[in-house]
Parts: C-alpha cells; structure tokens; sequence
C-alpha cells in the first residue's frame, strides 16, 4: 500500500466508447506508475449519468489497489474539483453530413464551459489533455477561457496519429515498433496532418536508409496514416476507441516522465513561432520532456522543402479554424 498522495484525475464524457477503455488502465496504474494512487472524477451529461454509474460500478469490480475513489458528477466544477490531470474526451461525435466547420461550431461551447470549470476549480498546475474533436481547436478555446492556468498545460493529442504513424513504418520495415523513432507528427489532428518520416530513425540508422521504397513513404504510408480514422470506422462500424484511450495513456504517462534519449514525442501544444507556426494555435509538434515534467518543442529539426509545405498547409487549417470560432475566443 502506497502512502503518497492520491492524483486527482478528471475525465469527461466517461461513459463514451473511448472513456470505456480509458478509466481501468488509469486505475492500474499505467499513467502514474505502480505506486501512485489515483481518484478517478468523472464528467457526464445528466443523460448518461445512470450508464456512468454502471462505469463506476466495474471500476469498483476492479479492485485496483491504486484506485482510492471514483467520483461521477454532471456539474464541471466538481470534476474538474482540484483536479492534476484532466482529460478532455466529450464531445459530440460529427453526424451524416456535417461539415468540419459544424463540428467546431457544435463542440466549441463545450469546452467554453470546461475551460472556465478548470479556472474555477482545478489545481492551477492542473495538465489538459484535450481528446475531444476537433481537438486542437477545442483546446484553444478552453485554454482561452482558464486565465489562472499556465497556457503551456494545455495540449491535444496527436499521440494516436504518432503511433498509428510507428506500426505502420514497423510493419513495413519488418522490425519491433521499439525500434522506430523520431516519427513526428506535425500539424492539426485531422486529415491535413503530416506525419514526418524524413527525420525518423530504425534502431540508430535513419528511416529512409532503411526504409528505400520511397514512394511507399510519400505516398501510401502518409495516406493511410491521415486516412485511419475513416479506416477504422468503415471496418468497425464505430471510431477508434480502445487505441485512442491508449494514446491518451501514452501522452499522459510521457508529460509525467522524463522523454528517453534519443526520442521524441508528439503533443500539439501552444505554438512559440518554432518553425514559422504561428504563435499561438495549438499544433502537433516534435517535444521532449524533462525530469520535472515540463516540455519543450524539439528545434533545428530539419524540414525539406515538401515536409515545411505540408506542415504550413495544417498550420493554414488551423488558422481558419481559429477564425471560425473567433467570437468564442474573445
Ligand atoms: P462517444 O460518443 O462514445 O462518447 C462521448 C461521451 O461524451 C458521451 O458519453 C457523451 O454523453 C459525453 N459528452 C458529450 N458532451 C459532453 C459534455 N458537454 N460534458 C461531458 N460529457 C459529454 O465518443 P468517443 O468515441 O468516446 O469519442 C470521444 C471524442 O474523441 C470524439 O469527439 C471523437 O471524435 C474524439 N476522438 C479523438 C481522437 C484523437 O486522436 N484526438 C481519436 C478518437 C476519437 O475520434
């Protein structure tokens, strides 16, 4: 038994498919390690309060040592009541027919409210993870509204797209997905989004000298990379879920731990100008983390003329998108 202080963890829309899988590797202990105790406080709306309830109720079936409480709440400021970490999944799922800028339009009170439930009540060194769509967006939109949080702790997850990015470049190499590194993903988390290959390594050997079908990597390895989420949803019938729940783990556990040598990690954060991406928008980048775990925007990675295209072209995407929602940013 642990006598360290329990973490505070906030999830919303707990009951949804991704929440479903995300909550037991939490309480197991695959964030914060095996001997850090977890309170689990978890946001729903009132009319998936009662499937919540069921969630809790296998959370308790469990009977995870780490797992000190289990909190379920319609009301923000509960949830996200001195909260360490919150991951922000709720959101509504894009319907027949709607167009991007819908999504953004629909969501984006969302996370207004969650933003300013966060200034309210959370710790003010609290760390945002934003899984909801359009991610980076909405996380602008929260990060706007939480004036008491350092803008630095607030980032989407791109980290699904990283490791979608790795398998892929495994399996074709024909190695273990550890080998792969330095696979970045830049940009937006949507179709625009560029997965950087030219700077990614095998072993200690670059990529592309291990990897010579090129073509393959400009063309379908970027493809399927950017084309997954669709893939995923013609094969299942449903959006990823259970892969996602375990990159929002994996880009939780690496903000709390120092980046291994030699890696990097791939989080949208705040944009400082790095590589021309203009200040401010929240946008996939190469980071390392250090021993306190505070991260920075890797620099002097070296983007050829094709990689700097693609990677303003999603930084052009997420300028409109910031335009579309300016009046919830003011
Ligand atoms: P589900 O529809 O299964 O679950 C969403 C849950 O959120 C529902 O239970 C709903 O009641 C709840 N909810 C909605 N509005 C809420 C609010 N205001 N407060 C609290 N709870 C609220 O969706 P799921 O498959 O779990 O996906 C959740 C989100 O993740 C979606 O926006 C989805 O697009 C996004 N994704 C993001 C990914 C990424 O890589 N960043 C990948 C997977 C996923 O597509």
């Amino acid at each position: 038994m642990s006598n360290k202080a329990p973490i505070r963890v906030s999830v919303t829309g707990a009951a949804g498919q991704i929440g479903y899988s995300l909550l037991f590797p939490i309480a197991a202990g695959h964030v914060f390690g095996p001997d850090q105790p977890v309170i689990l406080q978890l946001l729903e709306l009132p009319m998936a309060i009662n499937a919540l309830e069921g969630v809790k109720m296998e959370l308790q079936d469990g009977s995870f040592d780490l797992l000190q409480d289990v909190v379920t709440t319609s009301d923000a400021e509960v949830a996200f009541g001195d909260s360490d970490l919150a991951l922000l999944v709720g959101s509504k799922p894009r319907g027949p027919g709607m167009e991007r800028a819908d999504l953004i339009r629909e969501n984006g009170p969302i996370f207004i409210g969650q933003g300013k439930a966060i200034d309210a009540a959370a710790n003010p060194n609290v760390k945002v993870v934003v899984v909801g769509n359009p991610c980076n967006t909405n996380c602008l939109i929260a990060q706007n509204q939480a004036k008491r949080v350092n803008p630095r702790n607030f980032t989407a997850m791109t980290r699904l797209d990283q490791n979608r990015a790795e398998s892929q470049l495994a399996i074709k190499a024909g190695c273990p997905v550890e080998d792969v590194s330095r696979l970045a993903i830049w940009g937006n988390h949507s179709p625009t989004m560029y997965p950087d290959y030219t700077n990614a390594r095998i072993g200690d050997r670059p990529l592309m000298d291990v990897i010579t079908d090129h073509e393959w990597l400009d063309g379908p390895f970027i493809k399927t990379v950017q084309q997954r989420g669709r893939a995923i949803i013609d094969a299942r019938g449903k959006s990823s879920a259970a892969s996602a729940a375990w990159a929002a783990i994996k880009h939780a556990r690496d903000w709390a731990r120092p980046t291994p040598d030699g890696e990097w990690v791939s989080m949208a954060v705040t944009s400082d100008g790095s590589y021309g991406i203009p200040e401010g928008l929240i946008y996939s980048f190469p980071c390392r983390v250090d021993a306190d775990g505070h991260y920075e925007i890797v620099q002097g990675v070296e983007l050829d003329a094709t990689a700097k295209a693609r990677a303003d072209a999603s930084a052009a995407e997420l300028v409109s998108e910031r335009d579309t929602v300016a009046d919830l940013l003011s």
